[in-house]
């Protein structure tokens, strides 16, 4: 699919293993499955994969389940031994009001002496829960993956230490991704719990570190939500006190989903507005998975491994920064020329919906650029080198390293924008939604900021 041209030295194979919860974290753990790249890494011995998914309610597993399936297959097809690979999926249940109450009075002290933290002091109203499918509050979901983790048949525990029995086969070091999305209720609710139950789970050799993913201005009401701006504090309290241990020792990505929104939207308004919304989220949410998971799979896990230890514990911001969308502004056909200021065009808007706020310097940064064979690779790579130089580092040009790797489809060129040590009060979603006054009822915010 994609051919490096950064790695002239093979370090050792970093294993990478993946817990999606949510619907953000269950597009994540898809696009990784759907790599080629994921067959190669098993194809090695002593290299191992676990992945896992947790959801409350079904739509969003469907999808990654036959994913996970069928990774089997493509693996005994390539006769490659199947314990390598584990998946598992997770599916919670809210349990009905009265039941819900009782196991939340039951689970407060085994979780109290895990975690030292409280939970919701009082359910809401039996009618006021939410019906499958709809969205949950932080509260809820924290409390059910406190009942999953410590109470009764402990569903959860059991499938992370499955999950950690799997990680503790590969004979190379090795990441777990804690993937979610910072703006929903399940897997914000959720991720900092469950990672630091995992974390003491897994043999030394494996770090956790996770990746939180905000929302973009087309979202409704997700966008910027009050659940997103508890999560970033929940996270960013623990690594500056530590009152509770860090969720994230091995580090955490901040990705942004604004720009590659932007691009996908623009000047595209066919169909039905209500179905072109729906559709056109879906479609930036894959397509930010898919890049996430194709750079961090490149290499044996070589780029997200020196990441994640050159940014010394540090949040990393990883932008997708798409730059051109098949049939927008060039159609197909046109002269190849046309794309140059289309290019120059979406390069120049980085800074502007990378989600930094105008002030943030960094010490160093990272391009990866991913671009069909007949682009002008070597001036995207130049001029996201000059913008973002511009923009955000410290320091000259050598600050930034730059990568490029061919892209399979002829249309479409990104860059991956790579900036470490962005704090909360870094991110415009954070300051933003800090400043604006909430339009939620007192109860929703009691929700909402667990
Ligand atoms: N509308 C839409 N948003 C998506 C999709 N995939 C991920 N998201 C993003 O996910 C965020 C909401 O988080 P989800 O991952 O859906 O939330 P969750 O963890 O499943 O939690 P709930 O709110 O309880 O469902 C929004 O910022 C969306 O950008 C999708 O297919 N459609
Ligand atoms: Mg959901």
């Amino acid at each position: 699919m994609t051919e490096s041209t950064a790695a002239a030295s093979r370090p050792q194979p970093h294993g990478l293993h993946v817990i999606g919860i949510g619907r953000t974290g269950a597009a994540y753990v898809e696009a990784l499955l759907r790599t080629g790249e994921i067959e190669d890494v098993l194809a090695h011995s002593g290299s191992s994969f676990a992945a896992l998914l947790l959801d409350i309610g079904e739509d969003d597993m469907f999808v990654p389940n036959d994913y996970g399936r069928s990774l089997t297959k493509r693996l005994a097809s390539r006769e490659i031994p199947l314990d390598r690979y584990h998946y598992e999926s997770v599916l919670l249940q809210t349990p009905g009001g009265e039941a819900f109450a009782k196991q939340l009075e039951a689970v407060r002290a085994p979780f109290k002496a895990a975690t030292g933290q409280d939970l919701i002091p009082k359910l809401p109203k039996g009618d006021e829960l939410p019906k499958v499918g709809q969205h949950t509050p932080r509260a809820l979901s924290k409390a059910l993956g406190a009942i999953g983790t410590h109470l009764g048949d402990k569903p959860i525990a059991s499938a992370l230490q499955r999950f950690a029995d799997q990680v503790r086969k590969s004979e190379f070091p090795s990441t777990v991704l804690v993937v979610f999305g910072l703006a929903g209720g399940t897997g914000s609710g959720m991720a900092a719990d469950l990672a630091r139950a995992l974390r003491l789970l897994l043999p030394a050799n494996a770090q956790v570190a996770g990746l939180g993913q905000l929302s973009h201005s087309g979202d409704g009401d997700y966008f910027n939500s009050l659940a997103q701006t508890t999560a970033l504090e929940e996270i960013d309290a623990s690594a500056a006190k530590d009152a509770s241990p860090q969720p994230f020792p091995g580090g955490f990505f901040v990705v942004t989903t604004e720009h590659s929104w932007q691009r996908l939207t623009a000047y595209t308004s066919t169909g039905i507005r209500e179905v072109r919304q729906r559709f056109k989220q879906m479609v930036t949410n894959r397509f930010v998975a898919d890049s996430f998971m194709r750079w961090a799979i490149a290499d044996s896990g070589a780029h997200l491994a020196r990441a994640l230890s050159r940014a010394h514990g540090r949040w990393i911001l990883f932008d997708v920064a798409k730059l051109t969308h098949p049939g927008v502004q060039v159609l197909p056909g046109e002269a190849g020329s046309r794309w140059d200021s289309v290019l120059q065009q979406w390069i120049g808007f980085t800074p502007q919906f990378s989600g930094l706020s105008d002030g943030f310097k960094t010490d160093y940064a990272e391009i990866h650029v991913y671009a069909p064979r007949d682009t002008r690779i070597d001036m995207i790579e130049e001029e996201l080198r000059r913008v973002v130089s511009a923009a955000y580092v410290k320091g000259n040009r050598n600050a930034v390293s730059t990568y490029r790797s061919e892209f399979f489809d002829a249309l479409t060129a990104y860059g991956n924008v790579i900036l470490p040590g962005a704090t909360k009060d870094d991110l415009v979603a954070y300051r933003e939604a800090k400043a604006g006054a909430t339009k939620l009822s007192a109860t929703a915010r009691a929700l909402e900021t667990a």
